[in-house]
């Protein structure tokens, strides 16, 4: 009698325990996977997949910025690139990141003052009305790593 009522609390202390580390152990398995799913989900958000590459819209001119520049521009006689159009058009244009690594801006003179700041994989696109004529420098309005040869112009002819 007394060496079973002792023998039944231990046991039960035991089971007890047992469900209780393999309860605890579920917790965490579930705060885990919350972990990594949050993760993976801003992973995704910044880094779409779909943007390395960058694949052009209909009707858009396209702006590659990488470790080379716009569009190569490292290896270009700046302003590079040099965007015309007539004054009055709308003019669509798709800045696609490639950088690996860095991010870059990209601002217009008049048109797109305040810019844009591109992570990497990121592309930005801006569509605005020429409607003033001369000639517009694109630049660069974030430190990166090939800053001093983001250097573009827009020239919106009369
Ligand atoms: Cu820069």
């Amino acid at each position: 009698m007394e060496i079973s009522r002792h023998a039944v609390p231990t046991r039960n202390w035991w089971i007890r325990h047992g469900m209780k580390t393999s309860g605890w152990f579920a917790v965490m398995a579930v705060i885990g996977l919350t972990v990594l799913t949050g993760a993976y989900s801003y992973y995704s958000q910044s880094v779409p997949s779909d943007s390395f590459g960058c694949s052009s819209p209909q009707g858009y001119l396209t702006i590659v910025s990488d470790a080379s520049g716009y569009n190569d521009s490292i290896n270009q006689p700046l302003p590079w690139p040099v965007i015309t159009v007539q004054r009055g058009s709308v003019v669509n244009l798709f800045v696609c990141n490639n950088d690996g690594s860095s991010a870059h801006g990209f601002a217009i003179d008049h048109y797109l003052v305040s810019g844009a700041a591109i992570a990497p994989g990121r592309n930005f696109r801006v569509s605005f009305v020429a409607d003033q004529a001369g000639n517009f420098t694109i630049y660069c309005n974030i430190f990166c790593p090939v800053h001093k040869f983001m250097v573009g112009r827009l020239v919106v002819s009369p």
